[in-house]
C-alpha cells in the first residue's frame, strides 16, 4: 500500500517522532500551524474515520488518551490544547490515513475557518 503515514510508521520515511506504542506514533507535523503541533497515527492503516470498526474504537481513544499523555509530557495540559480529526475533502483532510492533530503552545481561536 502507498501510504506515506505507513512509511512513517514502517521507518522508510525520516519523521521526528515524539512517542511511539504498541499501537500508536506521533511525530512533529512538516508544516505546523502551532509552536507544537503533533499528528498521532495509529500503527493500523485507517483510511478515514468513516472506515473505523466497532473493534477499533478502543484503538481510537488509545490515540486520544496518547494526545493528553504528549500535551501534559509537554507542559502544555493546563494551558490547553487542541486535538482536531479531519475527514475527507471538505472537512480538510489531505492524508488517507487516520491522523489526530495535537496542537499547543499557543491560544487558538475558533471556529477553525
Ligand atoms: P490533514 O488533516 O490530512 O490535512 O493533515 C495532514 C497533515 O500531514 C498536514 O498537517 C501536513 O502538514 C502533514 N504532513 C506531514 O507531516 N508530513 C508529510 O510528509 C506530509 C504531510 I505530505
Amino acid at each position: 500500500m502507498d501510504c506515506l503515514f505507513c512509511k512513517i510508521i514502517n521507518k522508510e520515511i525520516p519523521a521526528q517522532i515524539v512517542y511511539e506504542d504498541e499501537h500508536v506514533v506521533a511525530f512533529n507535523d512538516i508544516n505546523p500551524q502551532a509552536p507544537t503541533h503533533l499528528l498521532i497515527i495509529p500503527r493500523t492503516h485507517i483510511s478515514t474515520l468513516n472506515d473505523i470498526s466497532e473493534t477499533q474504537t478502543s484503538l481510537i481513544g488509545h490515540m486520544v488518551k496518547s494526545a493528553a499523555t504528549i500535551a501534559k509530557q509537554m507542559g502544555f495540559d493546563e494551558s490547553g490544547y487542541r486535538t482536531v480529526f479531519n475527514c475527507n475533502e471538505d472537512g480538510g483532510q489531505t492524508v488517507y490515513h487516520i491522523h489526530l492533530h495535537l496542537l499547543g503552545g499557543k491560544a487558538m481561536g475558533w471556529p477553525p475557518y
